[in-house]
């Protein structure tokens, strides 16, 4: 239940570096070995063959890295140092793509915020201290001889944990049905909280500790394991949870397990948060809590949800008790279809941007400047319009189909941009 957070206990590593034969062993790899042992992550992978930025952990990554994870992407800071992500093999590239997204949305400019407008600072403090996200298998991956060897051994200054079983991604039968809690946000903030914002944001960090404080009177309950002074890293994640509507309507699994029963009525993250259970009463419960978020983020979530290729029918970020995901998919802002089955999409009041795929698509975009985009040139489509609806029609076989749009203000080609005159 509680995210545990990982400190590399260097005193630890220099204890057995001295007396292991292991070290002997392992000399032929000392040039990529720190003298107390630890050994170098390099800060020069190159992703760039991948189109998704997601590549197996090279040759060049000593042996106590590629034991524990297979797979690595990052995030590059405006200082042009990498913030790494290594992941486990349960993890599927689609859920380190959404996982690397909401670290990129964690540091995206807010830009009306009074301490999220620029982020700069943030980003290059977690890079410059070597922060790494690990992307687990399951809880029971801390205990394995292999993570074990990762945490004695590894060179990082900052570490933060998410499994794959508390990270569902957009558009699977698991975010669909909303079973799965959800936990992405809330680890990744707490990366970015301890390892950015607290050293690069002294006064917001002020105002956290005392909105934590404010809500800990009121009966908010930071998880009992932990000390004291990370109740309000713990506080500002569950605010931010409670803001993206993800306890609005409860999943049902946590880490595999029925959560059923789990969540007492008015509270979220088991108990744990009393005071509101979505981002209306948010408001109205906890003003200083919302004042926190509103002072790093913007109202939506700025990253492209990434629909599946088996991904069918209608996906709506528009609350619809006919979706039950559709609670937290209406904090979703820009969605992109993949494959080519014919689908759907229901926008939401906010600035919504569409990619469609190679299928037959329809586009709602509700209240709101919205835009649809599409792969080739202007000159490359046959535009119909008929009442409220927009037909465009790619003249190129098997790229984009022909899509059919709705409340959609601009269209982006390739080339271009074309208004949709209003009818
Ligand atoms: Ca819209
Ligand atoms: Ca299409």
């Amino acid at each position: 239940m509680r995210p545990i957070k990982l400190v590399a206990a260097l005193a630890t590593i220099m204890a057995i570096a001295a007396t292991s034969f292991v070290l002997f062993a392992l000399s032929v790899f000392s040039s990529f070995e720190h003298s107390d042992g630890s050994q170098v992550f390099p800060d020069d992978i190159d992703t760039s063959a991948s189109p998704s930025g997601v590549v197996a952990l090279p040759e060049q990554v000593p042996p106590a890295y590629r034991g524990a994870f297979v797979n690595y992407t990052k995030v590059i800071a405006p200082n042009g140092k990498p913030i790494h992500i290594l992941a486990q093999k349960n993890w599927t590239e689609a859920q380190i793509v959404k996982g690397r997204s909401v670290l990129e949305h964690i540091l995206r400019d807010a830009p009306n915020s009074r301490f999220g407008k620029d982020k700069t600072n943030v980003a290059n403090t977690i890079a410059n201290t070597k922060g790494a996200m690990v992307f687990l298998n399951t809880e029971a991956s801390f205990n394995t001889p292999e993570f074990e060897e990762f945490m004695r051994r590894n060179d990082f200054g900052g570490i933060q944990d998410l499994r794959a079983n508390e990270t569902p991604v957009e558009g699977t039968v698991d975010y669909l049905e909303h079973r799965t809690r959800d936990a992405s946000f809330e680890e990744i903030l707490h990366f970015v909280h301890d390892y950015g914002i607290k050293p690069a944001l002294p006064d917001f960090q002020k105002q956290i500790e005392a909105a934590s404080d404010a809500a800990t009177a009121r009966g908010f309950q930071g998880w009992p394991e932990d000390e004291p002074e990370n109740h309000n890293n713990e506080y500002f994640a569950a605010v931010y949870d409670v803001y993206l509507d993800l306890w609005k309507r409860n999943p049902t699994l946590y880490e595999g397990q029925d959560m059923r029963g789990e969540v007492p009525a008015g509270t979220t993250h088991f108990g744990a948060y009393p005071l509101a259970t979505n981002r209306e009463e948010l408001a109205a419960n906890d003003p200083k809590g919302l004042a926190i978020i509103n002072g790093f983020f913007q109202p939506f979530l700025t990253y492209i949800a990434e629909l599946p290729e088996s991904f069918s029918g209608t996906f709506s970020l528009r609350e619809d008790g006919g979706f039950p995901y559709s609670y937290k998919a209406s904090r979703l802002a820009y969605v992109r279809l993949h494959g080519d089955n014919p689908a759907k999409i229901i926008g939401n009041a906010y600035d919504n941007r569409f990619w469609g795929n190679a299928g037959d698509n329809e586009f709602d975009g509700g209240a709101g400047h919205d835009t649809t985009y599409f792969s080739g040139n202007f000159a490359e489509y046959s535009l119909t319009a008929a009442g409220e609806r927009l037909t465009v029609r790619d003249n190129k076989l098997g790229r984009d189909g022909t899509d059919t749009l709705k409340n959609i203000e601009a269209l982006q080609f390739a080339d271009r941009t074309v208004p949709v005159p209003a009818d």
